[in-house]
């Protein structure tokens, strides 16, 4: 940085302006202010997409040594910086133009915090005194008011010199108590104005414990080992809270010295390994009606969970509750009773909290009764045997379990692999099907089930691991994202994407009640070869239509670690209505 970095927009200043021009003081500017701050704080990767007034702010991150990832559209960029943000605990940053590009970057945004990741979607925005009297500026909106509330926390810079502060609160605000998306308005004028760099670096703050532990109170873990004491079926469900706190060993340890079966969420998988003996993922539908005690660790009792209630617990009606006593670890203190009464909420960070069960457990904690561990060992090995037997089927068309069967093996062979999956058959059919060995390698559609996360996740995966990634996607789930291919092409990455081709939403088999020429809403173009678009960019293309030909091309993708997309042919007519969650589709009562 120095004198040759001429403002953009000349006169510009800050107040500190003046005293800058003054001799040969070296100078900096608002551009590399923010790349400072932020490497300073260690944040060396930008997820994002150029333009005005951000194209000079990636050019000049690259310069600096920063990884610099642009995407073709925002969303992705932000989904990337959102899982960038679950797998480091470090908030991944996203940066967008103004308006439009903000907008598009929004939706990753508010899904990020949704979902409890770090992120911070830096977008420059146009001339404030312009915007506030609704003039017509170029790309005008008043974005921080947009954004705020959307995401837990919302910030602008105005001055240069208050640029460490911004990106400070920003980093804080993301990663300590529950984590989630910061915004961070970064108007136009403010990456042109110069000032002393000395007074400049020394503006610029290097967060120290960010996401600080918080201590749960000593009564609250009595009183959750006393219940738990008195448990007779108890059971532990593990969360995508408990998969980002990165206290496996001490998760694991709390498993295996209670002996407490336990349920891994969706992107909890692979904390403890799938095949685990205490997993009870395979006797779900036991386990949650059956238990009396039942721990939550970073998992909340939203509709993923049935809110706690219902059949789903053992209650009689939706509404009603299944008798359940709930202990809660989570580091939001308003999460407990958000649903259910809550009996023993333990608040403070997963970490803290798990240890201090176990220093309260000891080493002569009562195994749960054996009976109950017994019954859901039967059921467990019933439906294990049931599976066993429809994987092993090999029907002509390929079906979504002869399909998975063959990522479930590659999964196995390759359990450092990060596993990205979206759709809703292949969602769903993938999280059952495929287990997962690590943690914090399955990434998926998160608490909203949202479409769309699946190339930005797949990208970050790459970026942030190393790692080879493997992206099962429905073809409609494709489809939000797909453009991004030339993004994995261009940055080379270990991407295999697997598109389950059912020839559209749920099934390719409706049809246009009508007769007319459209066809029905859920319908794609038959056939359709996804794998010439990774083609078109230099990547692998492969059309797989029985596992052998599937199997071949993943080992190969997963070999050479380019870029590839498999097409597996699926049985149009196999999927069903929203995969498992049919009875959420409204319906219309009124017969014809
Ligand atoms: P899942 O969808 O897997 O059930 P949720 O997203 O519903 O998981 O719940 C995650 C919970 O974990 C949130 O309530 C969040 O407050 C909590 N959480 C996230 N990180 C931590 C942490 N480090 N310590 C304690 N709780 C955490
Ligand atoms: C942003 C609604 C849920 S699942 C899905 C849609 C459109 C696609 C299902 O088809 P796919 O999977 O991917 O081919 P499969 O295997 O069942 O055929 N827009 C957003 N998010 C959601 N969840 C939707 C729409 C939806
Ligand atoms: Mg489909």
């Amino acid at each position: 940085m120095g004198t040759n970095e001429a403002p953009a927009i000349a006169g510009a200043g800050s107040a500190n302006a003046g005293q800058a021009t003054s001799g040969e003081a070296p100078q900096t500017d608002g551009f590399h202010l923010v790349i400072d701050a932020l490497k300073l704080n260690g944040i060396n990767t930008i997820y994002g997409l150029p333009g005005i007034p951000i194209t000079d702010l990636t050019r000049k991150a690259q310069a600096e040594g920063m990884r610099v990832i642009s995407f073709r559209h925002e969303q992705n960029a932000g989904n990337a910086a959102a899982i960038a943000g679950f797998i480091t605990q470090k908030p991944g940053v996203c940066l967008t133009v103004s308006a439009p590009g903000f907008l598009n970057g929004l939706t990753a945004l508010s899904n990020a915090t949704v979902n409890c990741f770090p992120m911070i979607l830096i977008s420059g925005s146009s001339e404030r005194e312009i915007v506030d009297l609704q003039q017509g500026d170029y790309e005008e909106m008043d974005q921080l008011a947009i954004a705020k509330p959307l995401c837990k926390a919302a910030f602008r810079v105005l001055e240069a010199e208050d640029i460490g502060v911004g990106i400070a609160r920003a980093i804080r605000s993301a990663v300590s108590g529950r984590p989630g998306g910061v915004y961070l308005d970064l108007p136009a004028k403010l990456f042109a104005q110069t000032m002393d760099a000395v007074a400049g670096k020394a503006s610029l703050i290097e967060v120290v414990d960010p996401a600080p532990r918080q201590i749960p109170a000593p009564e609250a873990v009595k009183r959750a080992l006393d219940l738990l004491k008195g448990a007779k079926r108890p059971l532990i469900l593990l969360g995508k809270g408990a998969a980002y706190a990165q206290a496996d060993a001490d998760i694991r340890a709390l498993v295996e010295k209670t002996g407490i079966p336990y349920l891994p969420m969706s992107m909890a998988k692979g904390l403890l390994p799938d095949t685990h003996e205490q997993s009870a993922a395979a006797a779900r539908s036991f386990v949650l009606p059956g238990a009396d005690v039942v721990v939550l660790i970073g998992a909340r009792l939203n509709w993923l969970l049935s809110h706690g209630k219902g059949k789903t617990w053992g209650g009689k009606t939706s509404k009603n509750w299944g008798g359940q006593k709930f202990v809660q670890i989570d580091i939001s203190p308003t999460e407990a009773d958000s649903n259910v009464r809550i009996d023993a909420p333990v608040v403070g960070d997963i970490g803290s909290c798990v240890s201090a069960l176990l220093a309260g457990i000891g080493s002569n904690w009562a195994k749960p009764p054996a009976e109950w561990l017994d019954a859901i060992a039967a059921k467990k090995n019933a439906n294990l045997a049931k599976m066993a037997e429809t994987l092993a089927k090999d029907p002509t068309p390929m079906n979504f379990h002869s399909a998975l069967n063959v990522v479930r093996d590659i999964v196995k062979a390759n359990p450092d692999a990060m596993l990205v999956n979206e759709g809703a058959n292949a969602l769903d059919f993938t999280r059952s099907i495929v287990d997962m060995y690590q943690p914090r390698k399955r990434l998926d559609v998160g608490t909203w089930g949202i479409m769309g996360i699946g190339m930005g996740f797949a990208v970050a995966a790459a970026v942030e691991t190393g790692k080879n990634v493997i992206a099962i996607e429905g073809d409609s789930a494709f489809g939000f994202s797909g453009m991004e291919v030339e993004t994995i092409c261009r940055y080379n990455l270990p991407v295999c994407v697997v598109v389950m081709n059912n020839n559209g939403v749920y099934r390719g088999t409706d049809v246009n009640p009508t007769g007319g020429a459209d066809v029905a809403p859920t319908v794609f173009v038959k056939d359709a070869r996804y794998d010439m678009l990774m083609a078109a960019f230099g990547g692998v293309g492969v059309r797989a239509a029985t596992p052998k030909e599937l199997r071949a091309a993943m080992e190969e993708a997963i070999r050479s670690r380019k870029p590839t997309l498999i097409n597996a042919i699926i049985d149009e007519t196999a999927g069903t209505e929203s995969g498992r969650i049919t009875s959420l589709n409204p319906q219309s009562a009124k017969k014809k």
